[in-house]
């Protein structure tokens, strides 16, 4: 069965993100890619063992994770995983289980799926994706992230142009504390992923130009 396509504006956003975080930008992302960007994560914030573990099934593991969250949506009912509606998410999971390497067509297919399938796991699962990277944002846990812990992020996705990230740091910061909680930061992914605000902080930003 095929998935509706996705409404143009949210499209382009998911490409655009594929495309930053394909650091090499050779339009292919595979589990080595993903393996090397949970390792940089682990250097930079020096996470132990468990949080080691947990990022690279996030990171490297995250769509057979999207496909376990499922069997947790409808506690207390038989999972009913839609298995017809989601083959490019499959598809999308045996290959990096493998060392396959995904394309931005199949990432951005495998995406449309796990968000117009219903109930979508999508939004809740990469709600607890978004707090488990702010708690390693977070790094003297008092609740925020400073702007340089947010830089020191955002590199390790391979987002390097600074401007651009203080710019939405800025945006996400509209008092000037300097710091950003966790509601904000999970929102501002949420909206960038399913929203349609043309002018929310990451749309706004995540452009050609920062790449
Ligand atoms: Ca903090």
């Amino acid at each position: 069965m095929d998935c509706k396509p996705l409404n143009p504006f949210i499209e382009t956003k998911v490409r655009m993100w594929y495309r930053l975080h394909n650091k090499k930008r050779n339009g292919f992302m595979s589990r080595k890619d993903f393996i090397e960007m949970a390792d940089s994560f682990i250097a930079e914030f020096k996470l132990d063992a468990e949080m080691a573990h947990e990022i690279r099934s996030w990171l490297v593991d995250g769509w057979s994770g999207l496909i376990k969250f499922m069997k947790t949506i409808g506690e207390g009912t038989k999972p009913n995983i839609p298995i017809d509606k989601i083959p490019t998410v499959l598809m999308v999971a045996e290959k990096l289980s493998k060392d396959g390497t995904i394309t931005e067509d199949e990432y951005t297919k495998a995406y449309a799926e796990s968000l117009q399938i219903q109930p979508s796991p999508f939004p809740a699962c990469f709600s607890e994706m978004l707090s488990f990277f702010f708690k390693i944002f977070d790094t003297d846990k008092d609740g925020f992230v400073t702007e340089k812990d947010f830089a020191r992020g955002w590199r390790c996705f391979g987002i390097e142009n600074s401007k651009a990230v203080k710019a939405i740091f800025a945006e996400l910061d509209p008092s000037g504390t300097g710091k950003v909680d966790r509601d904000t930061y999970v929102g501002a992914w949420l909206e960038y992923m399913t929203g349609m605000d043309k002018n929310a902080p990451l749309a706004k930003y995540f452009t050609p130009d920062i790449l």
